[in-house]
């Protein structure tokens, strides 16, 4: 229980509703997680792996209907429609209660209700905010517990503070005609029915730490974005971050823990975050990042000692697998996993003569950040660290260039506009369309997307000490679908230019979309790659970025009045350079 009234009045109201046979309030402690799992084996809804090769490991099979993100039934609901934007689905927050509350009454019945209190961030940090999850689903608590400070200490805190994010949730019969994932940012609170997915129902991260964190960052002054954090150490010691956004799937996990190759002996990269970044500004002008979470919830296939050895090596132990195949030695398998044979998939069939992958692409690990060997020692201070770099990203087969520098901050917030990227299994619906996802925030920005480039912008009247913007692309193809960058630990490379430029100490040639690398500044020895294609690589062909510039300036257009003009100046002074 609670000395905060409030809490404990809204814990009462939700119990009225749901009607849950006990409410239990979670203290995150040990012996109160090995009961819940022991309760989760004995209905089913967790398998124990392997103990030997894979300890405290345990497989989680969802509902099949229930495996991604819904961004079709994801509503943002603000008293006016235009404030959540042409980028939203909107409700009238009466409308949303009322449809939620109906939903919602009785749902709980013969379940416990838990009660999750948690921090997103660092417990002692003032950067940090608190929640409290409300759930029926112990699955939920488990992940809670390793994604977020859950327990007694963020229920201290929330005390201590007075205020708190409210999230209720209910798995209700996973029922897709029956779920809806409900944000009211005016109330701080989110109501989510009808599905166990973790972007659905884990509320501390996507709800929270995005759709509600960012609309409550545009009042408090600071920024809630779909962010990795990563630490680049160079071979003398000094250390720089960085903040890169880049849609789901796309390899934010890989990047934020990536080991170096051999070719690049002495540098290091230290992982802050693989997803969320909350960004303030400091006293000297400079931005600051904590990574609201504690824990990973990583696309698991694909995974491998090749493509994320710290992320391979991390879920060997300790980790909820959800959706994964499994051999028949009872270790969990995956496409791109090196070792062993499937014979059971996600869908819980035994493999023979079935199609399909193994594992659902969507497949996921949760596992803590403690078990990342590359875990920077500077993910739990306070302060936060200060950002050098801000880097967008997209998947792009072709078009945008390896790497490129935005030639301001005004500049970089239109690239960050207009990215796009093809779109993958994260969210339910078509995988590989091109689709405009601005600052990777489309599916997670939880207001108008035109005040939300307008605040960005709003940054350097109040700084003149921010971050230098980049563009990068790891996934340019010829004609063959051949690759045409390495990628993988090689994206070092990219960001030792993208460091230099900070330092002012690495080359550039200035083209009309901004600064891209001259060939000897990007280090390439030791590459297998021709004159020409790394010519394709590092330089830009005006007829597509012409169409390119009015695709984004139509699309910007779709904002209306609410549009700042500074963004539209800058598109056309781009477009008029490419002529
Ligand atoms: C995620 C996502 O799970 O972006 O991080 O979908
Ligand atoms: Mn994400």
């Amino acid at each position: 229980m609670t000395s905060n009234t409030s809490l404990k009045q809204w814990v009462e109201e939700c119990a009225k509703l749901t009607q849950p046979n006990s409410v239990h309030w979670c203290t995150g402690n040990e012996a109160e997680n090995n009961e819940l799992v022991e309760l989760m084996l004995k209905d089913g809804s967790l398998t124990k792996l392997n103990e030997k090769t894979f300890p405290n490991c345990y497989l989680h099979l969802s509902d099949q209907q229930d495996v991604a993100r819904v961004e079709h039934l994801t509503f943002i609901c603000t008293s006016a429609e235009d404030d959540a934007g042409p980028n939203n689905h909107w409700m009238d927050p009466g409308a949303g209660h009322e449809k939620m509350d109906g939903l919602f009454d009785g749902c709980m019945k013969g379940r416990t209700m838990y009660v999750i209190p948690y921090c997103m961030g660092p417990i002692d940090s003032p950067l940090a905010r608190c929640g409290v999850e409300i759930t029926d689903s112990p699955y939920v608590v488990a992940n809670m517990r390793i994604m977020t400070r859950m327990g007694s200490d963020a229920l201290a805190r929330i005390e201590r503070d007075g205020t708190f994010v409210r999230g209720l949730h209910s798995t209700g019969e996973l029922d897709p005609d029956r779920r809806f994932i409900m944000h009211f940012p005016e109330e701080l609170s989110i109501k989510s029915f009808g599905s166990g997915y973790g972007g659905n129902a884990l509320l501390g991260k996507k709800c929270h730490a995005l759709r509600i964190a960012s609309y409550q960052a545009r009042q408090e002054g600071w920024l809630a974005e779909h962010m990795l954090i990563l630490g680049l150490e160079s071979p003398q010691g000094e250390t720089h971050y960085i903040a890169a956004a880049f849609p789901s799937a796309c390899g934010k996990t890989n990047l934020a823990m990536m080991v170096p190759p051999e070719s690049q002996a002495g540098w290091k990269i230290w992982t802050v975050g693989d997803d969320i970044a909350w960004l303030h500004m400091g006293d000297d002008g400079k931005l600051y990042a904590i990574n609201p979470e504690a824990g990973y919830f990583g696309v698991v296939p694909g995974t491998s000692p090749k493509t994320n050895p710290h992320a391979f090596n991390m879920i060997q132990k300790d980790t909820i697998f959800t959706n994964v195949a499994k051999t028949d030695s009872n270790e969990p398998w995956w496409e791109g996993c090196p070792d062993g044979t499937a014979t059971q998939n996600w869908k819980g069939d035994s493999i023979n003569g079935k199609r399909g992958p193994a594992a659902h692409p969507n497949s996921r690990f949760t596992v803590s950040a403690k078990n990342n060997p590359a875990y920077s020692p500077m993910a739990d201070d306070p302060r936060g660290v200060p950002i050098s770099a801000i880097v967008f990203g997209g998947r792009r087969r072709e078009t945008a260039p390896l790497v490129y520098e935005a030639k301001s901050w005004e500049h970089g917030v239109l690239v960050g506009a207009g990215m796009a990227s093809e779109t993958t299994a994260a969210a339910t619906g078509a995988v590989g369309v091109v689709r405009r996802d601005p600052m990777a925030m489309k599916p997670f920005c939880g207001y108008n997307f035109a005040d939300y480039w307008g605040h960005w912008l709003s940054m350097s009247d109040r700084s003149n000490a921010l971050p230098k913007m980049f563009h990068v692309n790891w996934f340019r193809q010829d004609s063959d679908d051949n690759f045409l960058w390495p990628g993988f630990g090689e994206n070092l490379r990219v960001l030792r230019w993208i460091i230099g430029r900070c330092k002012n100490e690495a080359d550039a040639v200035e083209t009309p979309i901004g600064f891209l690398p001259t060939k000897d500044s990007l280090d390439t020895e030791g590459l297998d790659i021709s004159p020409d294609v790394l010519d394709e690589l590092l330089s830009i062909d005006a007829g597509q970025w012409r169409d390119e510039m009015s695709a984004i300036g139509e699309y910007l257009d779709s904002y209306g009045e609410r549009l700042p003009a500074e963004l539209k100046e800058q598109q056309q002074a781009i477009s008029a350079l490419l002529k």
